[in-house]
């Protein structure tokens, strides 16, 4: 899977994305990590690639033609058109679904705005995908790219050590994980629940499924509208008699 990246800050995302889980994927070559530098397209002495939006306002906008020529040189590079995604709040949600969507592709770039945002025609000719990652405000798309490469990354074969973990986890079936536990068996007081020191692989499996239910109802109930949950769980729920 090969990322593209538009970027004022180039630095930010090769930090981010070189650590941890994706920079050992980008080494092993799984993943592969294109940051282009729009101010490389700036076209003028100064390098200067923002200017005050016509109509008046506050800050500063990104001109169209730098953001053009950053992500036509991509373009030529991958010989076709691909799947652009600007970083903006007033995208789509991002989501696991949303992720599981674009893990299909096999190239994606990604545009990331600064200042008060981009000259709506580039967007107009370049953008297929309007995507945000939560209803709060940020100076920049960057962390939004990071956000969403490292989701999407999560999802390719050979990222993950454990092939089968990418699958299981929260969302996949619209529920929160259940608690886990490592050693020592006793911490400070606090005893690991004993089903799991039992070695009862269906009871550990029949207790992580209810811890898994009771989270979400605490913590999550929207989540459980789309939940799958068995008739014995509802009635669970409604009785509320345990506790997580
Ligand atoms: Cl994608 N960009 C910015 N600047 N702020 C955001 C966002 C994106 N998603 C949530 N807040």
């Amino acid at each position: 899977m090969k990322f593209h990246v538009l970027t004022l800050f180039p630095e930010m995302i090769e930090n981010g994305l070189h650590t941890s889980i994706t920079g050992r994927a980008i080494e092993k070559g799984i993943l592969s990590l294109n940051t282009v530098n729009i101010r490389d397209f700036a076209g003028n002495k100064h390098n200067k690639v923002d200017d005050y939006p016509y109509g008046g306002g506050a800050g500063m906008l990104m001109q169209a033609e730098p953001v053009y020529c950053a992500y036509k040189s991509v373009e030529e590079q991958a010989g076709r058109r691909l799947r652009t995604i600007y970083l903006t709040p007033q995208g789509k949600p991002f989501c696991q679904a949303m992720a599981r969507d674009l893990a299909q592709e096999d190239e994606l770039v990604f545009l990331c705005g600064h200042y008060e945002g981009i000259d709506e025609r580039v967007l107009e000719e370049i953008v297929t995908d309007y995507v945000s990652i939560g209803d709060y405000v940020l100076t920049g798309g960057e962390l939004p790219a990071m956000v969403m490469i490292d989701t999407i990354s999560r999802l390719v074969k050979g990222v993950l050590n454990n092939g089968d973990s990418a699958e299981f986890e929260s969302f996949q079936d619209s529920l929160l994980e259940y608690p886990q536990y490592s050693r020592p068996e006793v911490w400070r007081g606090k005893e690991v629940p004993p089903v799991l020191l039992s070695g009862h692989h269906a009871n550990v499996e029949k207790w992580r499924r209810e811890q898994s239910v009771l989270r979400t109802a605490k913590w999550r109930p929207d989540l459980l509208e789309k939940a799958d949950l068995s008739e014995k769980e509802k009635q669970m729920l409604k009785g509320e008699q345990k506790d997580v």
